[in-house]
Parts: structure tokens; sequence; C-alpha cells
């Protein structure tokens, strides 16, 4: 399974056949072949904007008599982004997902609780078919009802967690809370659809006894299971027999080098109903050509950092939530419960608090300047931290809401 050149150019060159013929979109914006994979870099790029522009099934490639399933994700404004399925593309997507738990070496018998919602998000139905497809038992918690989650972990037996990572905090927060953590079973947990630290990966393992693995994928892509971290866990390898991926200069939109960090560009290569070209994702990351110890033929980007949409420009620095929660967890007692609140205060500099949870048992007064400090010296901003009482934040059952800002109100 290695990808060579040639394939993926015949796989670009079917691509683009495909998508002239049935998607008006592209039929008036891309050639109808490329020569080299050079050229890949002059096409255009596809955005959030043009799914939109095109709602409901405007990018759609095959007549809807062959879409079998579609998913969506709302987003905070507009239209939905809408992604849909052939049979084929259903069982390329298990294929991918199938992979990426095997990355952790999951298998038939295994029993792994899906604590993605299922719904129009892509995170529940994902898993669950690559999970049935390596033969797993799959508990389809859903979401939610944390009490219950915690019960069927210990009860079912659970080895294998799959949710976002603030849940998964959550989850661990609840078993210490009930002092069950000696009767899980739990090995290995997938967790990914938003921004998550070191500092969080070792909350989640500690918390819950396991080896935590970052999975990533969007809506536009279909989903999970573009990228996986591999049992190294050193960046997450990119299933290049599938996605072509490219990491651009978000400003200039040149292509960037081997490690240089911009925003992530990819392009599904099989994709039936939903072929996208150059989907600029918004996601910053790096790709690395180094080989990895782990034999894997498929390069790796780093753990994402953030959205180029969710970077706060606080008086004029950028920041990522994801670099205050490295700095956060870096203070023994605080955890990885935490928001940014940024606003105007008088004179109009902009002022950013951040509010995070100590852990039961540690003093809040104590940890707030300790933090302060820290965030100043890593990042040099000047911030006021306020430690909260554990419980005092809201809690997240999909993806966590880290920024309010109230600059704009
Ligand atoms: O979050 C798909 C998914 C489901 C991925 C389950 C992993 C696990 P969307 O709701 O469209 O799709 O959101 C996609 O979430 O562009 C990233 O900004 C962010 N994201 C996804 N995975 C990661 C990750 C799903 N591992 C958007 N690390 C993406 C950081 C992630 N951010």
């Amino acid at each position: 399974m290695t990808v060579s050149s040639g394939e993926t150019l015949a796989l670009w060159n079917r691509l683009l056949d495909r998508v002239r013929t049935h998607v008006p979109f592209y039929r008036e914006r891309l050639p109808s072949s490329i020569a080299t994979l050079e050229e890949v870099a002059e096409l255009p790029f596809t955005t959030k904007e043009d799914f939109r522009d095109t709602y409901p099934f405007g990018l759609v490639a095959v007549p809807l008599a062959e879409v079998v399933r579609v998913h969506m994700s709302s987003g905070t404004t507009g239209r939905p982004v809408v992604t849909a399925y052939t049979r084929g593309d259903l069982e390329r997507w298990a294929e991918c997902i199938e992979r990426t738990l095997r990355m952790g070496g999951v298998g038939s018998d295994d029993v792994i609780q899906n604590a993605y919602g299922y719904g129009l998000f892509t995170g529940g139905f994902g898993l669950h078919l690559g999970a049935e497809r390596i033969g797993c038992l799959v508990v389809p918690t859903s979401s939610g009802v944390t009490q219950r989650q915690v019960m069927l972990l210990r009860d079912l037996g659970a080895t294998v967690l799959a949710c976002t990572p603030s849940y998964a905090l959550v989850l661990a927060e609840t078993v210490a809370r009930e002092g069950i953590q000696g009767e899980l079973r739990l090995r290995c947990g997938f967790f990914g659809a938003e921004p998550w630290t070191d500092g969080m990966r070792r909350q989640i393992e500690r918390g819950l006894g396991l080896e935590a693995f970052d999975i990533y994928g969007l809506t536009e892509l279909g989903g999970p299971g573009v990228a996986a971290e591999c049992g190294q866990h050193q960046g997450l390898h990119v299933f290049e027999d599938h996605f072509y991926a490219e990491v651009v200069d978000p400003e200039s939109g040149r292509p960037l080098t081997s490690g240089e960090e911009g925003e992530l560009v990819l392009t599904s290569l099989r994709r039936e109903a939903s072929p996208v070209v150059r989907y600029r994702t918004r996601d910053r990351t790096a790709l690395i050509d180094d080989p990895c110890p782990c034999g894997s033929p498929f390069r790796r980007m780093l753990r994402l950092r953030g959205r180029t949409d969710d970077m706060l420009v606080v008086r004029g620095e950028n920041l990522f939530p994801s670099q205050v929660e490295e700095v956060l967890l870096q203070v023994q007692g605080l955890t990885g419960n935490y928001q940014l609140v940024v606003d105007r205060g008088a004179g109009q500099l902009d002022r950013l608090e951040v509010r995070v949870e100590a852990a039961p048992g540690c003093d809040p007064a104590a940890l707030g300047p300790q933090a302060e400090t820290r965030v100043r010296e890593t990042l040099g901003l000047g911030v006021r931290v306020t430690v909260l009482p554990p419980g005092s934040l809201p809690r997240s059952e999909g993806k966590a809401r880290r920024v309010v800002d109230l600059r704009e109100l």
C-alpha cells in the first residue's frame, strides 16, 4: 500500500474527468487533465462558501438515485455544508475508519463505545461503520447522558472509546467522581473533531487509563478517516491513497514545503458522490516528509493547532486557544476545562480573561497568579486568569466552545 506519484496522477486525471463531466461548478474552472502533479498547485481552490453557494446538491457528481446517505455540518452561521455518499463511498469510508482504528490495534475482540454524536454529524456513523467492518462489538451510545455512558463503559466492558477530547474529559471526571476507574477495561481511545493538546491527552489518558489517538477529518471531505495517529504519536498519517494533501500559505495560496506551517488543502481522490478539489480547510498544520518509524507509507501532518478562524487577535497578537491550553496544563492542579473571554475595556484595549477550573482538592486562589506568570512568560501576553472551583464551566458533549468574544456584541 504505497502511493506512487504515477498512481496519484492517474487518480487526479480520473477525478478531473469526473467532476468536469458531472459538476457544472467544476466544469467551468478546471482543465480536462494535468500532465504532472506540480500542475495541481495551479488549480483553483474550493472553499466553504462554494459549498454554501451550491447548497444542497450543487457539488454532487452522481444522479441522486445513486446517493444513499448525506451528512452535514451546520457551523454557527449560514447554510449547512452537505456531503453525499454512494454505496461505494460508504465502503471506502468504512475502510479508512478501519485503518484508523487498526492504528490502535483494534480487532474483532474489542468492545467500542461510540460516544460521537449520531445524526447529521459525521462522527457517530463514521466510527460506527469502521468498527463494524472490523467486527467489533459496537455500543452506539452517541454523545450525552454522561452518567449512563459511564455505567455502560463499566458494565459492557468497553475496551475502546470514541468521542471528542473535551467529552472524554467529562467522562474521566465522572469516572473519578464515582471512583470506578479500577473497574474499567478501556485500552485505547480515538479522539478528534476539535483541537486538543498533549496536556489534554495526558489528562484523558490518566483519567480513563487508556492510550489516546488523535483522528482527523471534516464534513467537506466525508468526515473522520482523513488522517490518524499511529502508535508513535508523532503526527497524523494522511491517507494519501484517498486524499491528496497540500499545505499552502494562507495569504498567498502558494504551496509550502515539508515542515512549514500553513493551511491544509485537501482533495478527495476517490469519492464518487461528493468529490472535492483543493478544499481550503482553514486548518493550520504542516506536512512532514520524513519517514515515520511505524513504517507507514503515508506522510504525516502535525497535530492541528486550530483553525485560522479560531485564531484570536488580542492586542495585535495572534493566539490559538490550544496554545493557552498547553500552558495551563503545565500548571499542576489546573484542568482542561477552560474558556477564553475576550472583551474590549475602557480605552478600547482588548482584555483576555482565561477562566479555568482547578482539579478537585486544589486551592484555586494559589493557582491563578502562577498561571498568569506562565502565560506571560510563554506567550508574551498579559492575561487575567480566573481559577474556578471544579464544575463551574459548561461541559460539552461534542465540540467544546473555547472562546467567548464579547468585542462585537
Ligand atoms: O469534526 C469530523 C470528525 C468527526 C473528525 C470525528 C474526527 C472525529 P466537522 O464537524 O466538519 O467534521 O469539523 C471539521 O473540525 O476542519 C478541524 O477544524 C476540526 N477537527 C477535526 N478533527 C480534528 C483534530 C468533524 N483531530 C473541523 N484536531 C476540522 C483538531 C480537528 N481539529
